[in-house]
């Protein structure tokens, strides 16, 4: 028994890589890692690594982190510029007692020390699409703020380890320094082995007002399947937010138990994302319909 679970259609080829590890006796920190490298490398998507678009200033601005479910490590970047897979810097920052979570210049300044590779991540599209968009968002005052696309994965191999990792340029035309959920434990993701392991796509502000991967392993672990898990934190969170705040932004999440079983949910209409396990791997579509949450397989 093995599997590993990933956000967006986007992880589809990350989570083929990743699975041919695991079949093969691989680990699963290398796994998650082969997955959301392979996203953070591809120039096409527009919302991690290289690629991702930039914040206000036309600077691109990344946030990763990484967990071990065996032994709780955490590691995790924010704001860091110029490196072409902060998913590897917050893995590597996993293995020191202190210091485990670095942001701006003492992330770089770390990941150069160590000899992660440096390059410029925005790419000639994302810099047309920050001042074509620009101008419009000043002027007629939009939320730059549309969709939402961090990569992250979690997942068990067959000695029952358990991993998850996430990395994401974060919101579009963000203010500089602004960190979302994505490198903060317990709420972009969490996992522990002997329960099981959770992370999150969305508005970051949203989510982490709920600290909802930690929520999920959490009723993961008071008996809850994986599916109900992500089911009534996404539920209790976006009710809480509506009733108290009037509006919740997207929230939307995946997770997997120790047993490989998984589940996913959202706030949205349509949130697809990505499984691997001895089955094969699959695209599968959660969406969130009349206060309800509905999962199914996409139709190719
Ligand atoms: C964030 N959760 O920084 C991320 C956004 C996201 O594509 O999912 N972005 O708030």
């Amino acid at each position: 028994m093995w599997g590993i679970i990933a956000t967006w259609k986007m992880a589809e080829k990350g989570v083929h890589l990743a699975t041919n590890g695991l079949e093969n006796n691989g680990n699963i920190l290398d796994a998650v890692e082969a997955c959301v490298k392979d996203v953070e490398e591809n120039p096409d998507f527009s919302s991690v690594g290289y690629g991702g678009l930039p914040n206000e200033h036309g600077v691109v601005e990344l946030d990763a982190a990484f967990m071990n479910g065996e032994d709780l490590s955490v590691g995790a970047v924010a704001s860091v510029k110029d490196f072409l897979n902060p998913c590897s810097i917050a893995r590597s920052l996993m293995d020191s007692q202190f210091n485990n979570f670095l942001a701006g210049a003492g992330a770089e300044v770390y990941a150069q020390n160590k000899g992660f590779k440096r390059q410029n991540m925005l790419t000639e599209s994302a810099r047309k699409h920050w001042q074509e968009h620009k101008k419009k968002i000043h002027d007629e005052r939009l939320s730059p703020y549309a969709g939402h696309d961090t990569v992250c994965a979690a997942g068990v191999d067959k000695k029952g380890r358990m991993a998850t990792c996430t990395s994401t340029s974060g919101l579009f035309y963000k203010a500089q320094g602004r960190v979302g959920d994505s490198p903060i434990p317990g709420a972009g993701y969490y996992v522990d082995s002997d329960i099981g392991g959770a992370c999150a796509t969305g508005l970051g502000e949203d989510i982490m007002k709920g600290c909802i991967c930690y929520e999920i392993v959490r009723l993961m672990k008071s008996g809850l399947s994986a599916q109900l898990a992500c089911e009534k934190a996404t539920l209790d969170l976006h009710n809480s937010l509506t009733r108290r705040r009037g509006k919740a932004g997207d929230i939307s999440v995946v997770a997997m138990n120790h047993k490989g079983e998984y589940g996913a949910a959202t706030n949205r209409n349509s949130f697809p994302f990505v499984v691997g396990n001895e089955q094969g791997v699959k695209v599968v579509i959660a969406g969130y319909k009349n206060g309800r949450i509905i999962t199914g397989e996409q139709d190719d």
